[in-house]
């Protein structure tokens, strides 16, 4: 090769080549840069101080707690909730200055007479390490892991009481649905620090009321649920509908199961666990809380809430109540009964679709019941003295008849209005023929039959 042909293949060869320079550092924009990098706003005016926290738990995974704490509290009980939805979401309401408004509306009634607030993501969901398994059953034949919601929850009060000095050392649990079998799961093995517990509308037996069946019934929203909870750590959506008519839908697919297949969410390990047990057989008898409740003799003080209309978890809390009660367990567990749809003992409760109350009665519940119950537990305020059962808190009930007329019914009325705590070998609920529903007058009193498809569900 010629001195020239080697000096043009070098050069060849050389511009060829990949160009790994030293990044260039872009020159500064002369028009600025008007995002201001890592900018806070200023906490002097909050009135609360927030803490997010990774709280260890025993096997070392580690769970994201939002503590939110009244500026200058002393000595102030906690309130704590374990959710799968979001703990840091659940602090976030109204940003602002004010605890009133970084709280949810649910909480105003309950938590603000001084208390801490307390969230954490449950493990694998959100800001939380480790692993996700949906209503993740105790440790045992079903989990032979080393935690479960019992540890986790006993670990965090744990913590919680050490590393929280505004404390005075005790706790209350709440929570609704997955939160209500949070709340449930913590009484199976309570930390000391425990004192007082309110499960609304919990999980307790999958397959005999809440949730993935309805005594028997497969309920196909589950497929929802689950594909929120777990195609994704965080925030996720429902199945894909080609319309809007439900019923239609499930109806075209053939099965549940074809359903499932047809939208490729089969093989998810929580719907593949679901649809291998169709029947009531160990898996669900393994799991379901009632003997497990009654096991562990809790003696914490609890208030179990059922939504009358609960169209997801319509068994837990009255039948972990009942069990109880038939285990001579009722001296330390309360029930309250209300004319609500799913969770909404968290929202407002002026209405039940077109049923229509003359009061706020999930506020009433909140602010006369839940609110004083654990002033009681944790603070030492005087005993409310609740009734031991409660079925409905309405000092009047009107339920809308055809087109915007209101009449009191009188069979709801007699048990629920002025009688709010139902006495021994009354009745509880509404009896066949009390109320039914059609399209054409919304409510009928006293019809027969309830056609499906037109239900008191929030729309
Ligand atoms: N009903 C929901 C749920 C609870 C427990 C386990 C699975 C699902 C809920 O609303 O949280």
């Amino acid at each position: 090769m010629s001195k020239h042909l080697f000096a043009l293949a070098a050069a060849l060869v050389l511009a060829s080549a990949p160009v790994h320079a030293k990044p260039v550092k872009p020159a500064p924009d002369p028009a600025g840069d008007d995002i201001v990098h890592g900018w806070k706003a200023p906490r002097d005016a909050d009135d609360y101080i927030e803490r997010s926290v990774m709280i260890p738990m025993r096997d070392g995974v580690k769970l994201r707690t939002i503590i939110m704490i009244p500026k200058g509290a002393k000595n102030a009980p906690i309130i704590f909730t374990r959710t799968p939805y979001d703990a840091t979401a659940r602090a976030r309401r109204i940003p602002g200055a004010k605890l009133s408004g970084r709280l949810p509306m649910s909480d105003e009634d309950v938590v603000l007479g001084g208390y801490i607030r307390v969230y954490q993501d449950v493990r694998g969901k959100y800001g939380s390490e480790g692993t996700y398994v949906l209503a993740r059953p105790p440790r045992g034949p079903l989990n032979t892991g080393p935690t479960d919601h019992v540890t986790d929850a006993w670990d965090s009060i744990d913590w919680l009481v050490k590393n929280t000095p505004e404390s005075n050392g005790k706790v209350g649990m709440i929570g609704s649905s997955y939160g209500g079998f949070t709340v449930s799961m913590a009484l199976l093995d309570p930390h000391p620090a425990l004192k007082a517990a309110v499960p609304e509308s919990p999980q307790i037996d999958g397959w005999m009321g809440d949730d993935w069946f309805h005594y028997g019934a497969f309920c196909q929203p589950t497929f929802d649920y689950v594909k929120q909870q777990t195609a994704q750590t965080g925030a996720g959506s429902g199945v894909e509908r080609p319309g809007l008519d439900d019923y239609t839908t499930f109806l075209r697919a053939g099965s549940a199961g074809d359903y499932a297949r047809a939208n490729n969410i089969d093989k998810m390990p929580a719907i593949a666990k679901v649809m291998a047990h169709p029947t009531y057989d160990g898996y669900w008898q393994g799991q379901a809380m009632e003997p497990m409740l009654v096991k562990a003799n809790s003696k914490i003080p609890t208030l179990w809430e059922q939504g009358l209309w609960d169209q997801e978890d319509l068994w837990g809390a009255n039948h972990a109540y009942d069990a109880l009660k038939q285990a001579g367990q009722e001296s330390n567990n309360w029930l309250v009964m209300g004319p609500w749809f799913h969770s909404q003992i968290a929202l407002e409760g002026w209405n039940l679709g077109p049923l229509r109350w003359s009061a706020d009665t999930t506020k009433e519940f909140r602010r006369d019941m839940i609110a004083p119950f654990f002033d009681h537990y944790l603070k030492g305020a005087p005993d409310p003295k609740l009734p031991r059962a409660t079925l409905g808190l309405l000092a009047e009930v009107e339920v809308a008849v055809g087109r915007g007329r209101q009449r009191r019914h009188p069979a709801w009325a007699r048990r629920g209005a002025n009688a709010p705590s139902v006495a021994p070998g009354v009745e509880l609920g509404l009896q066949a023929g009390d109320l039914a529903f059609d399209h054409a007058q919304g409510v009928r009193a006293g019809a027969t039959s309830a056609p499906a498809g037109f239900r008191p569900w929030p729309g």
